[in-house]
């Protein structure tokens, strides 16, 4: 591959900093606990990290309510360790991706408080969406549209007015038809280029335009009055002139169910890449997954940009709970506690798919702990600080299940996340069997399993971009070449079943039985 286009075939490891590594002792991770980690993510052998946000910020979201574009959080550490962790990880061979938020600013940014000063009809109002409210005396919201998160969109401030956020409260949106907004976010993604990052992940990148109007939400009329607004595609082609003076990449969040919509935003003069959610969303079943897998290559052949491959992230439930569920499709829903699942199953499935991602054509996001075939873990109700579950009114668990600190030993304090006992979220009493300690030392391990495939991915032969061919094979099974003789198999079916003739078996996700037969919920890497 050509290396200036590094991330059409990289894999990026998806740091939550929070919960990585703690440098410090005080329980929360931090910057120092990167630095000192960084040869670990050498080890396993990723090209990039992507660093979830790490600016200033209340922390109501996780840190995606940022405060600060230009400061890095205290709690982290500063800005002088950003640039040099940018550097360090450069020398061991690591790109640095950041995470921007431009749908919205913490309600602690300065241009908020100053809206907030200045009062109504100011041009400091502007830079947000300010507005009376409805009703005899303004006490209604100004429309009717729904969070992102449950709860409301508006929220009335002292002088009567309402402001729009589509996530929480603390989080108010940006007018993105304000040209300061467009100019300051130019100047953020300058700011952080300059400091040698390789890329820039976009949060909610089809949210940011709003229907002038604002009017209310009417089901099924299309436009939607804020999400894939056509003045997007202005910003991201003013974004990537930006990106492409030096060389760096974006991939954006883009929720959009439809291929042809969602394929806009790949254009060669707008984001790089984006986020294949239909994979993440799907079930594990070999037509859905060959079906999803054909339609995004489908969708992004014509506009000519790799495709990308996610089984989890910081949102959503850990792969091996959810593949251990009876029902494994991704639902919001079935994120609830209680919900049953049979571990042992999912890791089987877990690492086959794998090896499923990895083999195919593009890039590829492990979300750390991934690696170590973390679970969901189960916090206690009065530990949760994710704000989508207070917004369900405690009916939803929310998020911090997959955001539990790291386990890196198998003893010690806090399992050598940090010296502190006890971490910003609790670990789970199994967590040391986890560890990194305990899975360096075992040839079977899931960590074992990401350091080969990840160590024969680099080698590069069939892998990355490129052609993926399908083979005849049995009922539930997925069989698929690359080039090179490389080939993927991953048997869904509730059998063994054969393997096409080969000349070796380069790696497999669990043992073949002894009749050299694939078992079920296995995959395996052959080069014929
Ligand atoms: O998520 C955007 C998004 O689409 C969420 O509403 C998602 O549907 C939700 O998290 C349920 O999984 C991004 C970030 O990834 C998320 O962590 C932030 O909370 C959100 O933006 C707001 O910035």
């Amino acid at each position: 591959p050509r290396t200036d286009d590094w991330w059409r075939d990289a894999v990026i490891y998806q740091v939550y900093p929070r919960s990585f590594a703690d440098g410090d002792g005080d329980g929360t991770g931090d910057l120092a606990g990167v630095r000192a980690r960084l040869p670990y993510l050498a080890e396993l052998g990723v090209d990039a990290v992507w660093f979830t946000p790490w600016y200033a910020s209340p922390m109501v979201d996780g840190g995606y309510d940022v405060a600060d574009y230009r400061v890095i959080d205290p709690a982290f550490g500063t800005l002088a360790e950003a640039e040099k962790l940018i550097a360090e990880a450069a020398g061991l061979g690591i790109r640095v991706i950041v995470d921007i938020v431009p749908n919205h600013v913490s309600d602690q940014h300065r241009w908020f408080r100053a809206a907030l000063a200045a009062g109504p009809g100011s041009p400091e109002r502007e830079r947000f969406h300010f507005r009376p409210g409805r009703g005899a005396h303004g006490e209604l919201p100004p429309n009717d549209w729904p969070s992102q998160f449950s709860g409301r969109t508006w929220t009335r401030v002292p002088d009567g007015e309402w402001y729009l956020h589509l996530f929480t409260p603390e989080q108010p949106d940006l007018n993105w038809a304000h040209p300061a907004v467009r100019q300051e976010h130019e100047d953020i993604l300058r700011f952080w280029f300059e400091r040698g990052v390789a890329g820039v992940r976009i949060d909610s990148a089809a949210l940011l335009v709003k229907d002038p109007a604002l009017a209310d939400f009417e089901e099924g009329v299309d436009p939607h009055p804020y999400i894939d607004q056509d003045e997007l595609h202005d910003i991201y082609r003013a974004w990537r002139s930006i990106a492409d003076e030096y060389g760096a990449m974006f991939v954006g969040e883009v929720w959009l169910p439809d291929a042809e919509r969602f394929a806009r935003y790949l254009r060669p003069d707008e984001l790089h890449t984006a986020f294949n959610f239909n994979f993440l969303t799907c079930p594990w079943e070999a037509d859905r997954l060959r079906r999803t897998i054909d339609a995004t290559l489908a969708e992004h052949a014509p506009v000519g940009a790799p495709a990308t491959w996610v089984l989890c992230n910081h949102d959503v439930t850990r792969t091996v709970t959810r593949y251990g569920r009876a029902d494994t499709a991704f639902d919001f829903a079935t994120k609830a506690f209680g919900t049953p699942t049979d571990l042992e199953l999912g890791t089987r499935r877990a690492r086959a798919a794998a090896l499923l991602t990895l083999a195919l054509p593009g890039s590829v996001y492990v979300y750390q702990g991934e690696e170590l075939g973390l679970p969901e873990a189960e916090i206690p109700l009065d530990r949760i600080e994710d704000p989508m579950h207070f917004r369900s009114g405690g009916t939803d668990p929310g998020r911090d299940g997959c955001r539990v600190p790291l386990p890196w030993t198998a003893d010690g304090p806090s399992y050598g996340f940090s010296t502190a006992a006890d971490p910003w979220l609790p670990q789970p009493a199994d967590w040391g069997a986890y560890a990194v300690d305990r899975q360096r030392a075992d040839p079977g391990s899931m960590l074992a399993l990401y350091r080969e495939a990840l160590a024969l991915r680099r080698s590069g032969r069939g892998f990355g971009d490129g052609p993926l061919t399908w083979l005849p094979s049995g009922d539930d099974v997925l069989a698929f070449a690359r080039a090179d003789g490389l080939v993927c198999v991953v048997n869904l079916s509730d059998r063994a079943t054969p393997l096409p003739a080969h000349e070796r078996v380069l790696l497999t996700s669990g043992p073949l039985d002894a009749d050299g037969l694939l078992p079920r919920d296995t995959a395996v890497w052959l080069r014929v």
